[in-house]
């Protein structure tokens, strides 16, 4: 008897868009469904290659853009064998942010294409949904004030909501917006919806490679 396979499911968005929040409650809306579902995000700040991330986030080191813009994709790959497993296992991967963070962030630096950002990602597992959280940035800003951490202001996050964007444009990826200024409630809805079609959609479907 083969297991049918869990589905990946992405959440991105701005920065106070609500992500963790709907993420954390995505798995547990999908447990108590009696549905495996786990939480994942990125970066995974807990492996080698993450805490050179972290440190880099905190303003603790500095690198190199080409090289940080590669450590976040590493931070990737070297969770695919896990990811995988997982999803081969029937468990349904919840993901806190993946490689449209990672092209949206260093594509709004100086001198960096969309192509160029995307080539190291290509072949990841693809999502088999992108849910965008949209929220408008003065919005955002009622929501708490910006962090210390590297990439926390208002310029460089409105470049960055540029970029996702663009990425949105790629009709090959499976992106739905989601209105993320209603309620925790309300976005919760719409999420776990869109979630349980797809889970149901995908059970049987092979896992596909992004970008290629
Ligand atoms: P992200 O992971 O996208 O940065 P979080 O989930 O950490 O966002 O949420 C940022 C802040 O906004 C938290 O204080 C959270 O409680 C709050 N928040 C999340 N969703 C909503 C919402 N729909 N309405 C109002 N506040 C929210
Ligand atoms: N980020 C995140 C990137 O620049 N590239 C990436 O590939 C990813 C996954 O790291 F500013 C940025 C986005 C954000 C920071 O913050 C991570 P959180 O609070 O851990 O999501």
């Amino acid at each position: 008897m083969t297991c049918s396979r869990g589905a990946l499911i992405v959440l991105e968005g701005v920065d106070r868009a609500g992500k963790t929040t709907q993420c954390l409650k995505l798995v547990q809306a999908l447990q108590q469904s009696g549905r495996e579902a786990e939480m994942m995000r990125f970066p995974d700040r807990t492996t080698v290659i993450g805490q050179l991330i972290s440190s880099y986030l905190m303003k603790k080191s500095n690198l190199e853009d080409h090289t940080v813009h590669l450590l976040f994709s590493a931070n990737r790959w070297e969770m695919v064998p896990l990811m995988k497993q997982k999803l081969e296992q029937g468990i349904n991967l919840v993901v806190d942010r993946y490689a449209f963070s990672g092209v949206a962030f260093t594509s709004a630096k100086p001198g960096f294409s969309l192509e160029w950002c995307k080539n190291p990602d290509v072949g990841l597992p693809k999502p088999d949904l992108v849910m965008f959280l949209q929220l408008n940035p003065s919005v955002a800003e009622n929501r708490g004030e910006f962090g210390t951490e590297r990439y926390e202001t208002s310029f460089f996050q409105c470049t960055v909501h540029r970029r996702f964007e663009e990425l949105m444009e790629d009709k090959s990826v499976n992106w739905r917006v989601i209105d993320a200024a209603r309620s925790i409630e309300e976005v919760h809805k719409d999420i776990k919806l869109l979630s349980e079609n797809i889970i149901n959609f995908s059970e049987n479907q092979p896992i596909g490679m992004l970008w290629s």
